[in-house]
């Protein structure tokens, strides 16, 4: 076998380049990954013998549905329901749906390529999978959102199941929409099958702190990188974008660590709030009302609204993009490390650009790439799918420390992954090669399939 590993990673990349066209999302998914395999390929010979590289980009399944539903009006409306089973080597498929009008096959691919090596990060018996449909929540009712949801689920549950295909939310997705997928799933099996979806209330299966956890998650993982640097969140201005689920609760942990979060955002522009978030006012305008973010500076005399605009032109030490795919380009970057910004913590998916991410790596910003730093979303997921499997419920304390351990955990693994191949400090790489090498070990032990 040649050792020409960088050849390999070459052939593969062109391989799914030409059998998945039109998919840049997945591409430059792919492409990071690959990016950081070449290490991994020279020292183990076998992955290239038995294509496992190839075989692990290559989803095991890729459902793509109809899903017809009626506004309250009567008016009828088509959408495209979609779910990619990644892959299983470490447990059943795991992953969120997103809602979103921009929501494609291609998207849902890098989110389920993503999510496989992510949840093998948490060490938690979980594969890797997404889903999804191009439905825009925006301004619908409540009872079209049922109506939609309960349409989907009609279609998707033959695919679920606490062994199979596990869901939960996503951008679009939160509890309110888990509720309606899980009694539409209960009603037409015919079975309370709590496993079957993550992020349920938490009177009625639900884990506590599984809401907050990818926001917490995303600042611990944050602390563990200050930490390496001798530092702390004490005392830092952090810049969030988002206004989501992920941003709302990762502003809240900063927040409780000493540091002052200054920023959220939304497709509408960005609030910036020098005093520190209000985070009541934000959960009141995002969680509650479902309003524009320009709500928050309207009801906050020391906030002002942008509309439009960088969330990353403001100064801050700490950046955590928190809101979608491709959100901070290498304009954004530049423009953050002149702030003086020293960490950049991925809350999103692929928040940042390649271009993005080389500007940190040269400028020696620390940078925490998604699939490690948001992993506390689904890691509690797991702990959520335990829980409903023995039948138990565990305390808001217990849970969030098993949270924290695991964040910590997977920071350590990742830093010293880095350092054992020869990139110090890189978690990129670390995160990878740690994800494949556990996805890839389990492959093997599999045999061809
Ligand atoms: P939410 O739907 O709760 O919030 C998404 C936020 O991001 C909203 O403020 C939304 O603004 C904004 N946003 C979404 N798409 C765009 C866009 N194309 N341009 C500008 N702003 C946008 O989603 P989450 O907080 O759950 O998810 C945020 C990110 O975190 C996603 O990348 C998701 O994949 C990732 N993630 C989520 C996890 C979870 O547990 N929920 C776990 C791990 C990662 P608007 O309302 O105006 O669209
Ligand atoms: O991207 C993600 O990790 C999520 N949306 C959470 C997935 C989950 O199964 O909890």
């Amino acid at each position: 076998m040649g050792t020409d590993v960088n050849a390999i990673t070459e052939r593969i990349y062109e391989d799914v380049l030409r059998r998945n066209p039109a998919q840049p999302e997945f591409h430059q998914a792919v492409r990071e990954v690959l990016d950081s395999l070449a290490v991994v390929l020279a020292r183990h010979s076998e992955f290239a013998e038995l294509k496992t590289v190839e075989r692990i980009c290559e989803p095991e399944r890729q459902i793509i549905f109809r899903v017809p539903w009626q506004d309250d009006r009567g008016e009828v409306h088509i959408n495209r329901g979609f779910r990619v089973e990644f892959n299983s080597a470490l447990g059943p498929y795991k992953g969120g749906l997103r809602f979103h009008p921009s929501v494609n096959l291609g998207i849902v691919k890098f989110l389920g390529f993503e999510q496989t090596f992510k949840n093998a990060l948490t060490g938690m018996p979980i594969g890797g999978g997404k889903g999804g449909a191009d439905f825009d929540p925006k301004d619908r009712s409540d009872t079209e959102v049922m109506r939609f949801c309960q349409s989907f689920m009609t279609e998707l549950y033959r695919h679920l199941g606490e062994y199979t295909d596990v869901a939960a939310g996503d951008i679009g997705v939160g509890g309110r929409e888990i509720g309606f997928l899980f009694g539409q799933y209960k009603r037409i099996t015919n079975r309370y099958e709590s496993g079957v979806l993550t992020g349920k209330g938490v009177g009625w299966g639900g884990a506590l702190v599984r809401t907050e956890a990818t926001g917490y998650g995303a600042a611990f993982f944050a602390s563990e990188m200050l930490k390496v640097r001798g530092d702390s969140l004490d005392g830092k201005t952090v810049a969030v974008s988002g206004a989501g689920n992920v941003a709302i609760y990762a502003i809240e942990k900063v927040e409780q660590l000493g540091g002052k979060a200054v920023t959220a955002s939304d497709s509408s522009g960005y609030v910036v709030d020098e005093r520190g978030i209000d985070l009541e006012v934000l959960k009141q305008v995002k969680e509650v009302e479902r309003a524009r973010i320009s709500a928050y500076a309207d009801r906050v005399p020391t906030a002002r609204f942008v509309a439009g605009g960088s969330v990353w032109d403001v100064p801050c030490q700490v950046a955590i993009p928190s809101a979608s795919q491709n959100e901070l380009d290498s304009h954004a970057a530049v423009t953050l490390v002149r702030n003086g910004c020293q960490v950049v913590v991925e809350g999103a998916n692929m928040p940042c650009t390649p271009e993005a991410v080389k500007v940190f790596q040269e400028a020696g910003v620390a940078f925490g790439p998604g699939k490690a730093a948001n992993a506390g979303g689904v890691a509690t997921s797991a702990l959520e799918m335990q829980q409903n499997a023995s039948r138990d419920r565990w305390t808001f304390e217990h849970t969030e420390a098993r949270l924290e351990e695991i964040m910590r955990e997977i920071h350590a693994s990742c830093h010293a992954t880095a350092e054992e191949y020869g990139a110090p400090g890189n978690l990129v790489l670390g995160a990878n090669v740690a994800g494949f090498l556990r996805v890839a070990e389990a492959v093997h032990a599999h045999g061809l399939i």
